[in-house]
């Protein structure tokens, strides 16, 4: 298939024209390419314009094709590798989006999630909503992003377990985990990973991680295969002892599967300046975590945004954009892609109650499946809309875009990838900053930047993410 479609686009003179990144597969504890095993660690955004309340079920963040060019080129020159998209619908087309994602080498985590009737597990009384129409709307994301090759994983449930939650809590998501996982594996030709995002709650946080990771014997496929953390610690220009990222590390030392921060990005002290990065893909961080997405795309009302969209169609990268993409350079991509037998061979502990150390819940029987979600998986969800990929090619966005300063960027382009590549930072390969009289800086092209090495590599619910946020925000400011 991939050697026909690079066939056709040759034919047909379309150098440009994307195909696919490699699927990524779970091994260890690390995320790993599935056809080069290079380590892949998520250098991501969080994808949310709208804000959390902005979901009514008919239109998505991946729906609009006009607003992820747009962001994916502005993504690419800012050096993301995946984002995380919160509330989906089921019922249309994301073709377009998640093919301009692909071709400019971004994969997708995905909450199966959203905030609509029958979305969503009631942490107050998880027995109440586990039921078939929940189950049936959750197997459609599925079948919507199953096809797409940078689909990387899905969210099984999003700061589910807090204050809040009762006890049973943790083995409704395990039997989530389950259905997901079994209807995966049947409807599925390739294993997508299912996993977890926790709220940064550290009283409960290694409880959390040893419930989900362990493994059951008779009930395997319940087990996690990754884990989110939001995590928002490292404010300012921290350190890695006064943020306690040291002992998130120390927690998750010995994990059996990959964690990385599901949302991070404190903005209590401004602008931000994500010295964080250094630390998160460092030598003391990189063999507990995988990497990170931070809070997040957009500029809303809780203003944690790198980009604002203005109401007459242009864009402004904040400050915080160009902080970040500045963190991002100096990233070693060569070391934290390099793969490591140590850490893919981490194999699970088996679920037992004293992995629980506090007052959580320490047993491991999960709730049945409730009736007609058997048939459900043995048949596949009837009438679902089933995404596909569809051809992108390199183009010049047509949005004004504006950097801090107010001065114009011009010639951002979306960077269509050959097969197998994956963005990286570093390349800043469009745009260039015009003073407004002609004079231009400019930044190298999208062309001579794929053959650098350096710039692009050959591979080698979110229910209410917002007030998770500000929850976890509370939390490490109590600690
Ligand atoms: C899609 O699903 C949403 C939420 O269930 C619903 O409100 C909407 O009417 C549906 N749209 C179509 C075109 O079926
Ligand atoms: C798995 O084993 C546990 C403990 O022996 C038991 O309580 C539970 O019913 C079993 N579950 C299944 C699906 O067989
Ligand atoms: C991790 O494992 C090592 C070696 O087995 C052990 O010494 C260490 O105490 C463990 N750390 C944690 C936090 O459990
Ligand atoms: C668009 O809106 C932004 C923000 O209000 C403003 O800075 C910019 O000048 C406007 N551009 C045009 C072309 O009107
Ligand atoms: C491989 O990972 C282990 C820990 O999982 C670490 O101790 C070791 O230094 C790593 N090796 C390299 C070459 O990075
Ligand atoms: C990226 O390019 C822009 C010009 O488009 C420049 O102003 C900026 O400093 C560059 N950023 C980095 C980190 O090199
Ligand atoms: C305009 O162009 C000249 C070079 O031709 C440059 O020196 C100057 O800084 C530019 N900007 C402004 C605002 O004049
Ligand atoms: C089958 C089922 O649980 N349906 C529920 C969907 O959500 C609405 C509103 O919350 C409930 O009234 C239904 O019972």
């Amino acid at each position: 298939m991939p050697s026909y479609s690079r066939l056709f686009a040759a034919l047909c003179g379309l150098a440009t024209t994307a195909v696919a990144v490699n699927p990524l597969i779970v091994d260890g504890k690390d995320f790993v390419d599935s056809v080069t095993k290079d380590r892949f660690q998520i250098i991501g955004v969080d994808y949310q314009p709208g804000g959390s309340s902005g979901f009514s079920g008919d239109s998505d963040p991946l729906s609009d094709k006009a607003s992820c060019l747009r962001d994916a080129a502005l993504m690419q020159r800012l050096g993301i590798n995946t984002i995380r998209v919160y509330n989906l619908a089921t019922n249309v087309s994301h073709d377009d989006c998640a093919s301009i994602f692909n071709a400019a080498g971004i994969y997708m985590l995905l909450d199966v999630n959203s905030p609509l009737p029958n979305g969503s597990l009631d942490r107050t009384a998880p027995w109440t909503t586990y039921d078939l129409d929940y189950l049936q709307r959750i197997f459609s994301v599925v079948e919507a992003f199953k096809n797409y090759p940078n689909t990387l994983g899905f969210f099984a449930g999003n700061e589910v377990i807090n204050e809040q939650s009762t006890k049973e809590v943790p083995a409704y998501i395990r039997a989530v985990q389950r259905d997901l996982k079994d209807y995966i594996a049947k409807n599925v030709q390739r294993p997508i990973p299912v996993g977890y995002s926790a709220a940064d709650v550290r009283d409960i946080l290694v409880d959390t991680a040893n419930y989900m990771s362990c493994e059951i014997s008779n009930a395997t496929s319940s087990r996690s295969d990754f884990f989110g953390l939001n995590s928002y610690s490292w404010c300012g220009d921290s350190s890695y002892t006064k943020s306690g990222y040291d002992v998130l590390t120390a927690d998750f030392a010995n994990a059996s599967l990959p964690a990385f921060f599901s949302e991070y990005g404190c903005n209590l002290v401004e602008p931000r300046v994500f010295t964080e990065v250094q630390a998160l893909y460092g030598e003391d961080m990189t063999q507990a975590f995988s990497g990170g997405l931070v809070y997040e795309w957009t500029q809303e009302a809780n203003n944690y945004g790198l980009v604002q969209i203005n109401d007459n169609n242009t864009v402004t990268l904040l400050i915080d954009y160009d902080n970040l993409q500045k963190q991002f350079d100096k990233i070693d991509v060569k070391r934290i892609e390099s793969s490591n037998t140590t850490q893919t061979s981490v194999k699970p502990v088996p679920c037992s109650a004293d992995l629980i150390t506090g007052n959580f819940l320490n047993t491991f029987d999960l709730p049945a499946r409730p009736q007609g979600v058997d048939d459900l998986i043995q048949n596949g969800v009837k009438g679902a809309t089933v995404g596909k990929l569809v051809s992108v090619s390199s183009q010049e966005i047509p949005n004004t875009v504006y950097d801090y300063t107010g001065k114009v960027i011009s010639g951002i382009r979306l960077n269509a990838l050959q097969n197998n590549e994956v963005n990286t930072p570093g390349s800043n390969t469009s745009g260039s900053s015009s003073d407004g009289n002609g004079t231009s800086s400019a930044t190298g092209t999208a062309a001579s930047a794929t053959h650098t090495g350096a710039a692009s590599r050959q591979h080698s619910s979110g229910v209410l993410s917002t007030f998770g946020a500000v929850v976890a925000l509370a939390v490490s400011l109590a600690w």
